[in-house]
């Protein structure tokens, strides 16, 4: 718990005044990352073009128009035969004419929005009603053309949608950056930077909203005489362990940060000391009654925790107050002979049975 250098590391964080709501659910970098380790994100390099209409002239104009423009084109007669291939392959934009034998446009649309909802898709018709192009707007269109069309204008129409999906494409994975860079590396929490910037944006809600909310911190005890033990390596290992067992205790709600080397943070919104107290008892119960097993699931050394805890507002009304009195019941409970809670006020480490606690 060095404090002087988690001041002044949290001097040079910005306040908390972006919009994290995105990054409320703990669960939101992770999912993005596992689409992109598993591909499910994207190529930019290869942008596919579905062309459907049952006029083959028509089709292949459209086709030569477009392959010149560098886009990678394929075409189908019908509906049918589009939702064939949309289903086997991925298309980023599907050009359709409205009137077809065999399925209707309005259908074609709304099949291949169900198939992938993430295609875009433009009609081209020879209806010209407003009624059909609001129709097909409904069914998922993003734009509507009609016959005869300019060459220009079809060029236009389909390199304006693939810009706005390159802009979209850019901005998710610059969210999926910024999503990285707040967790932590070892245990995939939240990192300390995310704590920072969470914390002020809870305690902002909760003072709205009148109500409390929990802080908790929690160390390991002893880690430095275990990691002389077993090695860092194992170490490291009862990091992860340790994270587990706090996401596996914890609500969605909670926010779990690893506050620094062996030191964690929980944020429990809408929870009262009390409350939270039992929590913590939870958690220090949960990590002693674990048993770690090293890589080769060896059994080694059980780990225990102390843990403080305060709560706003009764403990503190801004941020470095209750990150203070929460760090200041920590050091209270180790000093009291660790493996312990300690709440903020006490005159001793908390047992359940005592009704009264601050
Ligand atoms: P106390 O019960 O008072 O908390 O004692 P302690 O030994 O846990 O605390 P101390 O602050 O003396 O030592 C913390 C140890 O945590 C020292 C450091 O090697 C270890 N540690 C910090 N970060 C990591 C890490 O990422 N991996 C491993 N393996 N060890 C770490
Ligand atoms: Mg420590
Ligand atoms: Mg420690």
């Amino acid at each position: 718990m060095d404090k002087k250098k988690k001041g002044d590391k949290e001097k040079k964080e910005k306040k908390g005044t972006e919009n994290l709501a995105s990054l409320r659910d703990p669960a939101f970098p992770y999912e993005i990352a596992d689409k992109m380790i598993s591909g499910e994100e994207k190529d930019d390099s290869d942008t596919r073009l579905l062309i459907i209409d049952d006029d083959e002239g028509l089709r292949s104009l459209l086709r030569d128009l477009l392959v010149e423009a560098g886009y990678t084109v394929d075409t189908a007669s019908c509906g049918e035969e589009a939702l064939k291939m949309i289903r086997v392959s991925t298309y980023d934009l599907v050009v359709t004419d409205l009137r077809m034998k065999g399925m209707h446009g309005f259908k074609v649309i709304k099949e291949v929005k169900s198939i992938d909802p993430g295609v875009d898709v433009i009609v081209i018709t020879g209806y010209s009603s407003v009624s059909s192009a609001v129709e097909s707007m409904k069914a998922g269109a993003t734009d509507y053309i009609t016959k005869p069309f300019n060459s220009d204008h079809i060029k236009m129409v389909v390199d304006k949608n693939m810009e706005r999906r390159q802009f979209q494409r850019l901005a998710s994975e610059r969210e999926f950056y910024k999503a990285l860079s707040n967790i932590d590396g070892l245990t995939e929490l939240y990192n300390y930077r995310y704590f920072h910037q969470y914390l002020q944006m809870e305690l902002e809600r909760e003072k709205r909203y009148k109500r409390p909310f929990s802080l908790i911190m929690l160390d390991i005890d002893n880690f430095k005489e275990y990691n002389d033990r077993y090695g860092h390596p194992v170490g490291d290992l009862v990091l992860k362990n340790l994270a587990t067992i706090l996401r596996k205790t914890t609500r969605g709600s909670d926010v779990i940060c690893r506050y620094g080397g062996e030191e964690f943070a929980v944020i429990l919104p809408e929870t009262s000391k009390q409350e939270a107290a039992i929590f913590c008892e939870r958690i220090r119960k949960a990590v002693k009654n674990n048993k770690p097993r090293d890589l080769k699931g060896g059994s080694i050394g059980n780990i225990r925790v102390t843990v403080g805890l305060a709560s706003f507002p009764k403990d503190a009304d801004n941020k470095d107050e209750l990150i203070e009195k929460t760090d200041k019941a920590l050091y209270q409970g180790k000093e009291a002979g660790k493996n312990c809670t300690f709440l903020y006020g006490a005159k001793e480490k908390y047992t359940k049975s005592k009704k009264k606690t601050s």
